[in-house]
Order: C-alpha cells, then sequence, then structure tokens
C-alpha cells in the first residue's frame, strides 16, 4: 500500500510542473522561478523591473500566444493601461471561453473592446487568468507597448496545436426530453457539444 503522503507529494509534483507561459507577447519573466508562483495574484510575483520587455503591440489589439499544460482550462484575457503594475481592469475576452488540450493556443489578434481608446506609445500590460477544476487560479503577465507600426503574428507563426480547441461556454438548451430533436449547424455542433454538460466541467 502506497502512504497516503506518498501519493499527496506526488500529486503536488506533477501540478507544479503543468501550469503555464505566456509565448508572446513575451512574458515578463520565469514565473516557474524561486519566489515566483502562478498562484499569485496579479502576476505570479514576478515583478517589473527596469529591464522589463515590451512586445510592441498594434493599436487595435494584438497576438497572444499560449503554452497551456492542462487537458482542459477556462481562460482569460485582462489589460491593464500604464507602465508601472497597473490595474487590469479591461477584459479582453468577452465571452466565458473553455480551452481543451494540452498544446499551443494563439489567438492571431487579441481586439481592443469598443470604447477603449489607445494612443501610439502606450504603455499596458495583459494579464492572462487560467482556471481549472479546483477553482484557484493561475496567473502570468506580459508587458506591452502599443504602436502605429506593430503587427500581429500571422499564418504559420500563430497556429494552434491539432488538439487544441476552445469553446464558448453558454447555457445548455433546457429541454429536458432529448439531445436529437434540435439540429444544430454545422457551426455550432461540435463546439456546443464540448460543453452542453448542463454547467459541469468538462475534463
Ligand atoms: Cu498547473
Amino acid at each position: 500500500m502506497v502512504p497516503q503522503f506518498l501519493v499527496s507529494v506526488f500529486m503536488l509534483a506533477s501540478i507544479a510542473n503543468a501550469h503555464f507561459t505566456i509565448e508572446y507577447p513575451e512574458m515578463r519573466g520565469d514565473s516557474f522561478a524561486t519566489g515566483a508562483s502562478q498562484y499569485n495574484y496579479p502576476c505570479a510575483n514576478v515583478n517589473q523591473t527596469s529591464s522589463t520587455n515590451r512586445t510592441m503591440w498594434p493599436l487595435t489589439g494584438g497576438s497572444l500566444n499560449l503554452d497551456l499544460h492542462h487537458q482542459w482550462t477556462y481562460y482569460f484575457v485582462n489589460l491593464g493601461l500604464g507602465t508601472d503594475y497597473p490595474t487590469f481592469n479591461i477584459t479582453l475576452t468577452q465571452q466565458l471561453l473553455n480551452e481543451t488540450g494540452i498544446g499551443t493556443l494563439c489567438v492571431p489578434q487579441i481586439v481592443l473592446p469598443v470604447g477603449v481608446t489607445i494612443s501610439d506609445g502606450q504603455n499596458a500590460s495583459i494579464q492572462v487568468v487560467t482556471v481549472g477544476q479546483s477553482g484557484s487560479a493561475l496567473y502570468n503577465c506580459a508587458d506591452i507597448t502599443f504602436s502605429s507600426t506593430a503587427t500581429t503574428l500571422s499564418g504559420s507563426s500563430c497556429t494552434n496545436s491539432s488538439n487544441v480547441a476552445v469553446a464558448v461556454v453558454q447555457a445548455s438548451n433546457t429541454t429536458t426530453t432529448s439531445h436529437s430533436t434540435s439540429t444544430p449547424s454545422a457551426a455550432s455542433g461540435k463546439r456546443s457539444g464540448l460543453i452542453s454538460t448542463g454547467g459541469a466541467a468538462v475534463v
């Protein structure tokens, strides 16, 4: 019989090795380093320094590339305007998104919400939050400068792993008699199938 504490240690180790990284824009720093923890809001305890790298992002929004290490996650992207530790009060994910699959998730352009006006040279930070089955969130941040000459990643430089998919979480149909009475469109059929479990988490 395996002692319970050993099982716990192994589980913790596997959890710590997972988590996620922001591949683009460049992450503020190593959130796996000693003293950092992705469990820490808002930016995994990774501090900004005078040498903080800033990626140029187009004024209308830029690319986001994540390396995700869990079987599934909800994820959120928030924006904070300012140079030093801005508040992440602008959400860039207008809907609740459920990502499935371990690998690369690349969004060619995260479009800024209507009403958010950006000036050339504006500094900002991006916060990516993932939430899994336990309810505890993971955080990573990247620092950017909005620039009128910046471009988005395109084509082969921004593709998802073949096993990675994203579905918008929506209220499921409350009809209880049958799943076969409606004929979902080709566009919505597969995606809604991923999440039509009455609100329960999907692994
Ligand atoms: Cu993890």
